[in-house]
């Protein structure tokens, strides 16, 4: 009895241990890296920010609707992100950019081209 009693608390102790290292992430959180997005969708309400969060080192992301480092135009963008000046994001930064209307977007970086999060804004 004293022999699983110990076993029962390590099994425990591990079992605490993995789930504090596993970090969920809110869907209406972009996460960025030094050149990356951490995951590569977000979901959010119409009307509803998604909170875009540079964890990371490195240079500022410049943020805008489009693939490939590319501006590409859309109306229904938030204004921040439609644009080719582009929202400018720093280490260690955070910034809410809220999606007026319902649609999937893409959101790309001038600076890191390779970097591309879809936004699915749902009614
Ligand atoms: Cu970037």
């Amino acid at each position: 009895m004293k022999r699983f009693g110990i076993a029962a608390l390590v099994v425990l102790a591990l079992f605490a241990a993995g789930c504090s290292r596993t970090k969920i992430i809110p869907q209406d959180q972009a996460h960025m890296g030094g050149d990356n997005f951490v995951q590569t969708a977000v979901k959010v309400a119409a009307g509803k920010p998604v909170k875009f969060i540079d964890d990371a080192g490195g240079a500022p992301h410049v943020l805008v609707i489009g693939t490939n480092g590319t501006w590409q135009a859309n109306g229904n963008a938030p204004a921040q992100l439609n644009n080719n000046t582009g929202l400018n994001i720093s280490p260690g930064n955070e910034i809410d950019v809220v999606f007026p209307t319902a649609g999937t977007y893409t959101v790309t970086c001038k600076v890191h081209p390779a970097m591309l999060l879809t936004v699915t804004v749902t009614p």
